[in-house]
């Protein structure tokens, strides 16, 4: 049975279909550019404010504990998905497996089509935020970030990079490639925070 964490708009006090999003029941692919092509010696490397840095195949991540999630999607962009199943390992699993050291902070996701988002440490140690390779039972399909993607159903989906390849711990905030468009650092979708 998956853990079914579609509840957590009640934590941040607002309806399930957070203000000015509509629902959806197809998922939309939404990428900056074109799906990139990840070769078969991709790996997930986590550097920065680590005890061990160190890089994962996707077989050493799945040894590592694979749960499967129902979660929300809201993309900023105005469509909200419910009820998707994302499988893979939480974030924290990761951070437990190369020790955090105590003046992390912040934590910059990098992706294969040069995509980069921050979130804080705190912020990505929630229980929901997963490293995903499986969706509704199935390889997560390329377009949707496969082989891996992280996914942040408190935040708009632009916190969740596809095809990520790094995870670099940080001790400042720093801004990814929407936040430096002009999209809010914190992206809470409950109190609208769109643009910063
Ligand atoms: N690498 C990468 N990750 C990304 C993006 C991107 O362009 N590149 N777009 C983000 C945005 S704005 C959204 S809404 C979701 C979309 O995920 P989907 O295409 O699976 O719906 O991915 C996020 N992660
Ligand atoms: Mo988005």
């Amino acid at each position: 049975m998956p853990k079914d964490v579609t509840a957590l708009h009640e934590e941040f006090g607002g309806d399930r279909l957070p203000p000015g999003q509509r629902k959806t029941d197809r998922f939309p692919v939404l990428t900056k550019g074109d799906t990139p092509s990840v070769d078969d010696d991709w790996t997930l490397s986590v550097s920065g404010a680590v005890v061990d840095e160190q890089a994962f195949t996707l077989e050493e991540l799945r040894e590592l504990g694979p749960e499967t999630q129902l979660q929300d999607f809201h993309c900023v962009t105005g469509w909200s998905k419910f009820d998707c199943a994302f499988t893979g390992i939480t974030f924290a699993t990761l951070a437990e497996a190369v020790g955090v050291r105590d003046d992390a902070e912040h934590v910059m996701f990098a992706a294969h089509d040069g995509y980069t988002t921050d979130l804080t440490f705190e912020e990505c140690n929630r229980e929901e935020v997963i490293f995903a390779w499986g969706y509704d039972g199935e390889p997560l399909p390329v377009e949707h970030g496969g082989p891996l993607r992280v996914v942040t159903p408190h935040k708009y989906a632009y916190k969740g990079a596809k095809w990520v390849n790094g995870v670099e711990f940080l001790t400042e905030p720093e801004r990814g490639y929407w936040e430096l468009r002009g999209y809010s650092d914190s992206a809470n979708p409950w109190n609208e925070e769109r643009y910063s």
